[in-house]
């Protein structure tokens, strides 16, 4: 199979290239990406001169690329993780999140239409469902929670649902939806709260904690994540939405802590910063439908996955070194 995975030099989709490569060296893996800031060729070492992987660069909010990629490689499958996925960067400047997570899906879909597939997958987000209370911890996003967004980065990804939808309901399109929990682990852009407190810690720099630290998020091990993808593109039902997570809740502040005791850090490194506007309280999914369905469950729990995690970013500092110096732009 011909299978095209768009976003595959950022955290996510780049993980999730890796263990395709591995897991499949019967199919062709071609990775689909810009190489925006958050793309970094140095991500696909791994699996560059492998013989069943390709790479394009090309933006999948442009048409004609998208159609040519699809006239020759004619995929089976393709598996969107491409997107602008930084909240922060939604809140200064909305337009990007707009021309590539809504635009940039329908293009796909349109080249789905026009050449076929056997499977659209859209990789979404649990932030499509809002925020939950911090003092109800009994309730969960089960793939029924209305659709009820924040930040201009959900309202983008929860247009991009719905258009999927849309594209199921009338042209028939074989699509499936996934809405995941935080994720973390290698390769994650250090602008995110977990890689950005190792590194600063690491370098004994100060720890920026929005508001109060009692936001709430659901965290996930990313190969766990990438698991559950690669069920759902094989078993999932189409036209089906999944959510993917699996109750590890834990407050900004108690992640920021955990990581200072694990490099042997002071917690006077923590300094309280503004909030960020909008800020969702909590998220927690409920993995049930996906659990019965498929069978998964995360494997990775929390303590074991921080620490792979940690020690990923000891044994790899050229890695993050190169973005925070800009040196991985040379290359791209
Ligand atoms: P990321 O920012 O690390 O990577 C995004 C990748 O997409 C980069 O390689 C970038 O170059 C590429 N890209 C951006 N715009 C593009 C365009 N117009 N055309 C082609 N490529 C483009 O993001 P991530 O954290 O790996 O997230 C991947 C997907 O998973 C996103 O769709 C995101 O919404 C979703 N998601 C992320 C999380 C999380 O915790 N990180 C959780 C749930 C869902
Ligand atoms: O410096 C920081 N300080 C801080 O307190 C940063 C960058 C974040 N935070 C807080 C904000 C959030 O409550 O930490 C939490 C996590 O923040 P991010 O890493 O920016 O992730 P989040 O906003 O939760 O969104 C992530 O998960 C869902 C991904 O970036 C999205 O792409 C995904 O859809």
């Amino acid at each position: 199979m011909n299978i095209i995975v768009t976003g595959g030099a950022g955290f996510i989709g780049g993980n999730f290239v890796h263990m395709m490569v591995a897991k499949y060296p019967e199919d062709h893996i071609i990775c689909v990406d810009a190489l925006t800031y958050a793309g970094n060729l140095e991500t696909l070492e791994p699996v560059k001169d492998k013989p069943n992987f390709s790479f394009v660069k090309a933006d999948i909010a442009d048409r004609q690329a998208v159609y040519e990629i699809f006239e020759q490689y004619k995929p089976d499958i393709i598996i969107n993780f491409a997107a602008e996925s930084h909240v922060d960067r939604s809140i200064e400047n909305p337009e990007i999140f707009l021309r590539t997570n809504i635009m940039g899906t329908a293009i796909l879909m349109d080249a789905c239409r026009k050449y076929g597939i056997q499977r659209y997958h859209q990789v979404s987000t649990d932030e499509v469902y809002g925020d939950l209370p911090l003092d109800r911890p009994d309730l969960f996003f089960t793939e029924e929670t209305p659709i009820h967004t924040s930040s201009p980065y959900s309202s983008s990804k929860a247009s991009a649902d719905l258009l999927v939808l849309a594209y199921h309901r009338t042209y028939g399109l074989p699509v499936t939806i996934s809405r995941c929990s935080n994720n973390y682990g290698p390769y994650h852009f250090p602008e995110k709260l977990i890689p950005l407190m190792i590194i600063n810690a690491f370098n004994n720099k100060q720890l920026p904690v929005y508001g109060d630290g009692k936001n709430v998020r659901d965290w996930l091990y990313v190969e766990d994540h990438c698991e559950a993808i690669d069920l759902i593109i094989r078993k999932g039902r189409v036209g089906e939405v999944y959510n993917i997570g699996g109750h590890n809740e834990r407050a900004n502040i108690d992640v920021v802590k955990t990581i200072l005791s694990a490099l042997r850090k002071d917690e006077s490194l923590i300094t309280y910063v503004t909030d960020r506007p909008g800020h969702d309280q909590r998220y927690a999914i409920d993995p049930t439908k996906i659990n019965n369905e498929l069978g998964w469950l995360p494997k990775t729990s929390f303590n074991e996955g921080i620490k792979k995690t940690i020690q990923w970013y000891m044994d790899n500092q050229d890695w993050w070194e190169h973005i925070i110096s800009g040196e991985y732009k040379r290359t791209n």
